[in-house]
């Protein structure tokens, strides 16, 4: 059986009980049966939901096709983590509506959401809407948003860039280091804005493993997301050990 039901409904509510593993996606990176089966054990080892999206080098299609056939493969909720109004498909439970809030360029602050949002309208698709802070290195989103990274040794600017986005009435914010980065968010950081907001805090890029994972919970992290790691962990056929030891790192 697919998920049914809001999707913000199902993240508040599960947050009440534990913090939450997400596992990301990237169509572009892999052939949509690896995608589904990546999807498909990391479901099973206890992910809570499944995020689809990337950067560079994806089709409508794709993402569309991805999102279909992972839907049908679990019961957590497949949510579009767009990198452009391309990353858009009907078939998604939700997609996590993101302003770019430390962008130079308004077009990912307030114009790709605008070119998106009647597209997302009339295909019914629920729009979460979540700040989106790029921190040093920053990876390929950071340069393609054309981000002003924030300093790794500057807590307190991504703190109130958080706070920023809990004022204009966001949900969720998102602290990011990029996919593939050496290394995660650092604790302070996450420390500082998560003793400001009062919404969930979701941390990704460089989360390898579970040590990594229970550092950044700790710090004050609801929402884990890991991409490289389970990639990598398809490659050696050990995704449900990879999401099981994350998982089991933030209980
Ligand atoms: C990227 O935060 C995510 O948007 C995940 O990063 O690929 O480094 O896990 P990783």
């Amino acid at each position: 059986m697919s998920f049914s039901g809001r999707v913000i409904d199902y993240i508040y509510g599960n947050l009440r009980k534990k913090k939450l593993h997400f596992t990301l996606i990237d169509p572009e990176k892999q052939s949509k049966e690896k995608a589904v089966k990546i999807a498909k054990q990391a479901y099973e080892a206890g992910t809570s939901a499944i995020m689809v999206g990337g950067s560079i080098g994806l089709t409508q299609e794709e993402v569309d096709q991805t999102v279909a056939m992972i839907k049908k493969a679990v019961e957590i909720p497949v949510i579009l983590f767009p990198g452009d109004v391309s990353g858009v498909s009907k078939s998604a439970d939700a997609i996590f509506f993101m302003s770019l809030l430390n962008s130079r360029n308004t077009y990912y602050i307030t114009g790709a959401q605008a070119i998106g949002a009647i597209a997302i309208k009339r295909l019914g698709i629920e729009a979460i809407p979540m700040g989106y802070i790029v921190v040093e290195p920053g990876g390929a989103v950071g340069y393609i948003g054309d981000a002003r990274v924030i300093p790794r040794s500057k807590p307190k600017i991504a703190a109130s860039y958080a706070l920023a986005a809990e004022y204009l009435g966001m949900k969720l914010v998102y602290l990011e280091a990029g996919s593939g980065a050496d290394e995660h968010v650092p604790e302070e950081m996450i420390r500082a804005t998560k003793s400001l907001l009062s919404i969930p805090l979701i941390v990704g890029g460089g989360i390898r493993n579970g040590k990594d994972a229970e550092k950044v919970a700790k710090a004050g992290a609801d929402i884990i997301v890991t991409g490289t790691a389970v990639e990598k962990a398809a490659r050696e056929n050990k995704v449900r050990e990879k999401i099981s030891e994350i998982v089991e790192a933030i209980r």
